[in-house]
């Protein structure tokens, strides 16, 4: 791969995380590489000057996209950018870090992208095929970019990569052997700025699979069923047997059946004997059977499988009160998710939410606070969710001035036996870096 980055004049966009990863790569390939970002203060992860990069920071790139032959852009930057357009206008080709990552990559790649559950699938399908091939590696949207690992891999490794919407927006040649479109929900509308932009962007994840490439997908959503992959699909539900299909996952009396690769039906676990999610569940067996994993390494880790930090994580009980970190809930689907969890407990909840305002439509989740005794709202969109709370006629909201003062009222207003759970369906970026600090901090809160 050298020869093609060789001398390279190739901008690398956004230094934070997946920037940083991309230009060191680049320069060690033998590329001239430029790293630039709208901030001026870079926390750099290392030396750009010792390595050799050279650094454009605190304006956008409008006035010189011109002089490079590539462009890396960071998933965290718009498609719609001037200096993304103007680049295009030159005929300079635009690729996201994931595309770069891949071009890089040795080895087979499953990649997984859905509204929702990408994490918990990623970490679970990672975790099994581990079993099967311990150089199985972990990366992408889950926090770890992929272009910082993929030149150290040879092709006896397995990358199981989970793949955002943003990421997607920016492939050209970008090919897992093995893709999953977990579910599909409002989200990230003010960036995709349409649900046909968003489905459509996701829906790339198996644009260039060919047929003997694999694609599965969640009978039960409505968008993801009809999506039209050109090679295998391999459905999982928890509501329908798929009789009509030949290949499947699903869920019968409780247990996970499977059907794959014409072997007929395994059985490969109840549901009762895992923590996991049943659609969770099911995605992850879906993904490590066609991945060629036996059915008790499947079974083994889902049973041993404790969750995933910010999500739905109990912190602690104070005063006979059970507190939950559930940060990663930055969208409405995944906050009522979040709620349904404690539907079986009946026991009242005292919901923390609110944040980044990404356009969102909050009905269905004040649609879903049956159980809550009080909502306590905080960031860019309370005043927002307070106008829906009222179109609904839910009455027992407050707002807060800070995450810290919420978690405060929160405990002022709980009695033993309640929950708090911090569930903001709403990203964090208004007031924190990303919703790893914000769930960290909130668990500081708490156990302060
Ligand atoms: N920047 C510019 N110009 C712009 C916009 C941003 O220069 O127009 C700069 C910012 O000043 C900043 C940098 O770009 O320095 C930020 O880039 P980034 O947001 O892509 O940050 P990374 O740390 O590289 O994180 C990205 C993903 N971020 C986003 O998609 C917003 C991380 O996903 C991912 O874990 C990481 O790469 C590693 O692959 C986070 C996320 O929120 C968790 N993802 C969304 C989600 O899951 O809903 C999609």
């Amino acid at each position: 791969m050298s020869e093609v980055f060789e001398g390279k004049k190739v901008l690398v966009c956004g230094m934070a995380r997946s920037g940083q990863a991309a230009a060191l790569v680049l320069r060690q390939l033998g590329a001239d590489v430029t790293a630039t970002d709208l901030r001026e203060e870079i926390s750099w992860d290392y030396d750009p000057v010792a390595e050799g990069i050279k650094c454009r920071l605190g304006q956008a790139p409008d006035e010189f996209v011109g002089e490079f032959e590539l462009v890396i852009i960071s998933p965290g930057i718009s498609v719609y950018a001037p200096f993304v357009k103007a680049a295009e206008a030159l005929g300079i080709a635009v690729w996201g870090e994931a595309e770069l990552a891949y071009r890089l990559c040795p080895c087979p790649m499953i990649a997984i992208t859905g509204t929702n559950g990408k994490t918990t699938v990623t970490t679970l399908v990672g975790e099994i095929v581990k079993r099967h091939n311990a150089g199985t590696v972990i990366a992408g949207n889950i926090g770890i970019p992929l272009t910082g690992l993929v030149t150290g891999l040879t092709p006896e490794n397995i990358v199981v990569a989970e793949i955002s919407s943003f990421q997607l927006e920016t492939i050209s040649a970008f090919r897992p052997k093995i893709s999953a479109v977990l579910n599909m929900t409002e989200d990230h509308l003010d960036r995709h700025l349409t649900m046909e932009n968003y489905i459509a962007a996701k829906a790339r994840i198996f644009e260039n699979q060919g047929q003997k490439d694999i694609c599965v997908l969640n009978y039960d959503n409505d968008i993801t069923r009809e999506m039209k992959p050109h090679g295998r699909v391999v459905y999982f539900s928890a509501r329908d047997t798929l009789e009509s299909f030949s290949e499947g996952v699903f869920l019968r009396e409780g247990r996970i059946f499977a059907k794959v690769d014409g072997n007929g039906e395994i059985p490969i676990l109840s549901i009762e004997e895992t923590k996991v999610m049943p659609e969770n569940a099911l995605a992850a067996t879906a993904l490590s059977l066609c991945a060629g994993v036996a059915p008790s390494f499947i079974a083994d880790v889902l049973r041993e499988f404790q969750g995933v930090t910010h999500r739905l994580e109990y912190v602690t009980t104070i005063d006979g009160t059970e507190y939950y970190n559930d940060s990663k809930a930055t969208n409405t689907d995944a906050a009522i998710k979040a709620l349904e969890a404690f539907d079986k407990s009946n026991r009242p909840i005292v919901l923390i939410g609110g944040g980044y305002d990404k356009n969102t439509d909050f009905t269905p989740w004040v649609g879903a606070m049956g159980k809550v005794a009080r909502l306590i709202l905080i960031g860019q969109t309370a005043a927002q969710i307070a106008k829906t709370c009222d179109a609904a006629g839910f009455s027992s909201y407050e707002k807060a001035d800070s995450l810290q003062a919420a978690v405060l009222r929160a405990k002022e207003v709980s009695n033993a036996g309640d929950v708090v759970l911090f569930s903001p369906a709403c990203a964090s970026f208004d007031m924190f870096k990303n919703f790893e600090e914000r769930g960290e901090l909130f668990k500081q809160f708490v156990n302060a």
